[in-house]
């Protein structure tokens, strides 16, 4: 049946943006937030925890390449990955990519949206069940805290700092991530919006700042976060965003994006002035 609905996300009590649904597909509460998948009629299949758009079929691409692919190509032989959140499955779809990622572990906490969308958004949540594949349901910040195994790449790819998210903007779950990186190890964290979030994304970089030697930010576009510029954190503990990026290995990978490429790596780097200055002191490499 076609529906008459829009759905509304509302960020922080004074935006909204709205989208027509033609049909709701699945709509549960978990253990930690409620989950909706609709399917819309201008940004097609998209998922909601706590009414917040996480991924659309539309957009997701510019989200899911930039996550992985900057950090994939300045890391010069990144084997092992761990992904936190993530359990739409485009981060993992992306990391599986790279021929010499030998195992992704995804740590998400939320097994109905891993359920919800491998049922009903295949286009993120295809790779999931990919032989190199280590997928856990659990939290992150316990598996940070507990694991001996070493990683060359962790994203985070979380949700807003609100509910189950919250902690994984602290220092503690830095700090944990911090030991479980190997020598040249990088983590890349969902930095949200450098217009909504400034307190947000000082607090993130103030912490990574502290914990490593190289601590920036950069900022992709896409259509359905609010105010369609994000950000991404790159912290490490040595290798450099830039000066590290062996820019011919993207050619040279084979592999075709719509939305990454070389020169979209370096200019995510490139910074607005009220970024710059609200960031200068906990910006470092
Ligand atoms: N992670 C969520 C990004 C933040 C969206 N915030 C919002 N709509 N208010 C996306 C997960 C994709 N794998």
């Amino acid at each position: 049946m076609k529906s008459h609905l829009w759905i509304e996300e509302k960020h922080k009590g004074f935006l909204g943006m709205s989208y027509k649904v033609e049909e709701v597909l699945f709509s549960g509460n978990s253990d930690f937030q409620s989950v909706d998948i609709v399917r819309t009629k201008g940004h097609g299949k998209m998922l909601l925890n706590d009414g917040l758009v996480m991924v659309t079929e539309r957009d997701e691409f510019a989200y899911h390449d930039m996550i992985s692919h900057v950090p994939l190509f300045v890391h010069p032989n990144p084997k092992n990955v761990l992904i936190i959140g993530g359990g739409d499955g485009g981060t993992a779809r992306e990391v599986l990519r790279h021929p010499s990622v030998n195992k992704c572990t995804m740590v998400e906490i939320d097994a109905m949206v891993v359920e919800a969308c491998k049922e009903f958004i295949p286009q993120t949540s295809k790779d999931l069940n990919h032989p190199k594949m280590n997928l856990i349901i659990g939290d992150g910040l316990e598996f940070v805290k507990k694991t001996n195994e070493k990683f060359d790449l962790i994203l985070v790819d979380s949700t807003d700092p609100i509910g189950p998210a919250q902690p994984l903007f602290g220092k503690g779950f830095y700090q944990d991530i911090f030991d479980c990186l190997n020598d040249n190890g990088i983590v890349v964290s969902q930095g949200e919006s450098c217009f909504y979030e400034v307190k947000m994304q000082t607090k993130l970089l103030s912490i990574l700042s502290e914990l490593f030697p190289v601590s920036l930010i950069y900022n992709f576009s896409n259509l359905t976060y609010p105010g369609g510029l994000w950000s991404f954190t790159f912290a490490s503990k040595g290798l450099h965003p830039l000066k590290d990026f062996q820019e011919s290995r993207v050619n040279k990978s084979g592999l075709k994006f719509d939305y990454y490429n070389k020169d979209i790596h370096k200019a995510a780097f490139s910074l607005p002035t009220f970024m710059k200055n609200n960031l200068a002191p906990y910006l470092k490499g």
